[in-house]
């Protein structure tokens, strides 16, 4: 497998990203990006900061403030903590990407620090694992309730219990919710009385959908809780602490979640043990795209259900899930290219793409044969685009909206030193890069992963 990275002229902007999205194929999609909008280095921001390391990080609360001796130094610690969890740039400062990272959506538990296990690792010990739904929500029918926590019950089968209420309602237990967004809900360690319980906040709008928020989700994260798991830090895992939306019907518990449950509960009686996706790991040098696009000044490298983000005034590269931004983009994009003269980006996958919202479109719109089965890479650069197919390319003209005559063209013969398929290609600068991940061997400039600023 080999990348090739054409590189040419973007204009580094900072404006945020717009795309909109469709299902199958390929998309269009329209979506703004979380900013911090007006949260400078106000009082305001600082109210916010504080009160979210207080709930997550355990800044000592409002009470105790007069009692802070060093309270700025504090809440740099713990803003640090917060960084390091997060896998942001550890400034103790809160600047544009910390502050985009407390605004999303999370459960209500405490992160503590990146230990799996709840201090002191509670778990239970009885055999059969029960739980009672103590009130619904109007949002959900009582019978799609019933299929959301009992599907969220079964992510985590095959482990030992006792009951637990599952309640929606706001409920007593020195942890009041927030009202729509913010906290979405929390669960108890293993415990007497309160211990295991799961409070989801009323005043949610609960889905069975990709619209925010899942209920099976948020109710398989707090059940992790349940059973005696804190956060993870991986953002693939679903004790992560931030919601992400992940298709329920395909749901498979990733492996980092696996192995904290196995941590606590030990290893599962089948003789085969269960294995669940993994996160990729940004800087692994084994890493390889599936797809790569610039955006309005940043670049965007698709892998599986994940993609980084890239901003040019940003130094942590974020991995976010793919549903994060797109709920509704299938997983696995193939190839993507940005058009900047029409201010829009392409994404294919098989035999589609889409530049509308509702259909996607078949590629035999650009002209390519019925024996072209699925775009390996697409890159456009001056009023053209390229696409790359296993060992050939085709020029598109996008003013005609036309494929050029002559081609399809041997990739080796116009792009010297990439000689096999193409895995992912964009542009950027007046540079031409080159990687060949088939020997981890870098053909020019540099090893792909630099995109990610690992070293
Ligand atoms: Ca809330
Ligand atoms: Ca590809
Ligand atoms: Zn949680
Ligand atoms: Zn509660």
């Amino acid at each position: 497998m080999k990348y090739l990275f054409l590189c040419i002229n973007i204009n580094w902007s900072t404006d945020r990203g717009a795309l909109l999205s469709n299902r199958y194929c390929s998309f269009k999609v329209n979506l703004q990006f979380v900013t911090e909008g007006n949260f400078t280095a106000s009082f305001l921001m600082f109210v916010f900061v504080q009160h979210y390391l207080e709930n997550f990080y355990q800044l000592p609360t409002t009470r105790y403030r007069s009692e802070r001796k060093n309270s700025a130094n504090v809440i740099v610690e713990k803003l640090k903590e917060m960084q390091q969890f997060f896998g942001l740039n550890v400034t103790g400062k809160p600047n544009q990407e910390t502050l985009e990272m407390m605004q999303k959506p999370r459960c209500g538990v405490p992160d503590l620090d990146n230990f799996m296990l709840t201090p002191g690792n509670p778990k239970w010990k009885q055999a059969n694992l029960t739980y009672r739904i103590v009130n619904y929500t109007p949002q959900l029918s009582k019978a799609d309730v019933d299929t959301a926590i009992e599907k969220a019950f079964q992510v985590w089968s095959g482990l030992k219990a006792v009951m637990l209420n599952f309640a929606f309602s706001d409920h007593g237990d020195n942890s009041p919710f927030d009202g729509p967004n913010g906290i979405l809900a929390h669960a108890f360690q293993p415990g007497q009385g309160i211990g295991g319980d799961a409070h989801f906040d009323a005043e949610e709008t609960w889905t069975k959908t990709s619209k925010n928020y899942n209920l099976f989700l948020v109710a398989a994260h707090e059940f992790g809780h349940s059973l005696g798991l804190s956060h993870s830090s991986d953002p693939g895992a679903l004790m992560y602490p931030n919601y992400a939306f992940n298709e329920p019907s395909t749901y498979a518990l990733p492996q980092d979640d696996i192995n904290g449950i196995q941590a606590l509960y030990g290893p599962s009686n089948n003789p085969i043990q269960p294995t669940g996706p993994s996160t990729p790991r940004t800087c692994d040098p084994r890493l390889t795209f599936d797809a790569v696009t610039t955006l309005r000044g940043e670049m965007l490298f698709f892998k599986d259900k994940f993609f980084w983000r890239r901003h040019p005034q940003i130094p942590t590269v974020e991995l976010n899930f793919i549903s994060l931004f797109w709920p509704s983009l299938p997983t696995g994009i193939q190839a993507a290219y940005e058009d900047i003269d029409s201010d829009q980006v392409f994404l294919f996958k098989g035999k589609c793409y889409d530049i509308q919202q509702d259909y996607p479109k078949h590629i035999s719109n650009y002209g390519f044969p019925s024996s072209v089965q699925a775009i390996d890479g697409a890159v456009s650069y001056r009023t053209k685009t390229y696409f790359f197919v296993n060992n050939q390319f085709w020029r598109y003209d996008n003013q005609r909206q036309f494929m050029d005559p002559g081609y399809p063209k041997s990739i080796a013969s116009t792009f010297q030193g990439i000689e096999n398929r193409v895995d992912a290609v964009f542009q950027r600068n007046s540079k031409y890069y080159a990687f060949d991940l088939n020997n981890h061997r870098v053909t020019r400039v540099d090893r792909s992963v630099r995109w990610l600023n690992c070293r």
